[in-house]
């Protein structure tokens, strides 16, 4: 296939690296373009790949077969609609972030929208990308448009495995939802690694209760219970990691709350529920962001 990996951060380079060895024809696509993209990868076997791909090539992209979105949540809808008045009409576009939202702001695009988590691991060491974990990405249908990808999950399954097809992709999403509604803000509120919420339990069951209240409202069928365990498990399977906001909030870069404890308060909105755990995490991260994106554009402090 020919592909291209918009956004070339930890996830981007982990899939450029796993398709090229596996014969596809790739490129990157950077926010601030770059003729050519370096990929530095240690897999977690600790083989080494390096090599400069391809980047930014219109040609390439008006020829792509599928657009692999690994960007963070913000940057995704205006970076893939104005990809997509090259990218053909019939070539799905499979988006790998944080959070939930992306699919409403992409409405309007003509090109099948695909979704998918992944609980494989990546970090960033300098200038190398250190794949931490293997995990299993998870795809599936975003929007009604064009025919039947499940195809698809076989082909990224047989260059970074394990990848699995599912009809209805809304579960995993609103699991993995769950997920970054404790870990992300707590971690980034404690600036603590992921395994020190243990020590923070009651705010844990309480984010998991208001979220079950969200997702059966949604017409999901789930428990409070099964979502403690499940983020309870990956608190301890990630237990040494520095979750993705803490890292945003140590580098002041914009995080992805507004998809995260944001897009969960829009959907409480809608179902006339009131979550006060959750609300209050929103406005304490929204308050950490805004000190230093206020600083940074020279406005005043409140
Ligand atoms: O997705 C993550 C993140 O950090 O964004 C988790 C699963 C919480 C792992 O750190």
């Amino acid at each position: 296939m020919k592909i291209t990996v918009l956004g070339c951060g930890a996830l981007g380079q982990l899939w450029l690296a796993a398709l090229i060895k596996q014969g596809h024809e790739v490129q990157g696509w950077l926010r601030v373009p770059q003729p050519f993209c370096p990929v530095n990868l240690v897999d977690v076997d600790g083989s080494t790949f390096n090599e400069s791909l391809t980047a930014n090539d219109p040609d390439f992209l008006a020829n792509s077969d599928l657009l692999l979105v690994t960007l963070k949540a913000w940057q995704v809808s205006g970076a893939v609609k104005t990809l997509a008045a090259t990218l053909p009409e019939t070539s799905p576009v499979l988006l790998l972030h944080n959070g939930m939202g992306t699919l409403e702001e992409l409405k309007t695009l003509r090109q099948p929208v695909l979704l998918g988590v992944t609980t494989h691991a990546a970090k960033r060491d300098g200038n190398v990308i250190i794949h931490v974990a293997k995990g299993t990405t998870h795809i599936g249908p975003g929007n009604a448009a064009g025919g039947d990808f499940s195809r698809l999950a076989e082909t990224l399954h047989a260059a970074l495995p394990d990848v699995a097809w599912h009809d209805n992709i809304q579960p995993a999403s609103w699991k993995k939802l769950t997920v970054n509604c404790v870990i992300n803000p707590l971690t980034a509120l404690y600036n603590c690694p992921n395994g020190e919420l243990k020590h923070h339990h009651d705010e844990v069951v309480s984010i998991c209760d208001e979220v079950a209240q969200v997702m059966e409202r949604e017409g999901h069928h789930t428990s409070a219970e099964s979502l403690l365990y499940y983020v309870e498990q990956v608190i301890d399977s990630t237990a040494a990691n520095i979750s993705s906001m803490l890292q945003d909030i140590r580098v002041q870069r914009h995080t992805e709350i507004d998809y995260i404890t944001g897009y969960l308060l829009q959907r409480a909105r809608a179902h006339g529920l009131n979550l006060p755990v959750n609300s209050r995490l929103y406005e304490l991260i929204k308050r950490k962001e805004n000190e230093y994106e206020r600083s940074s554009s020279g406005l005043p402090g409140t």
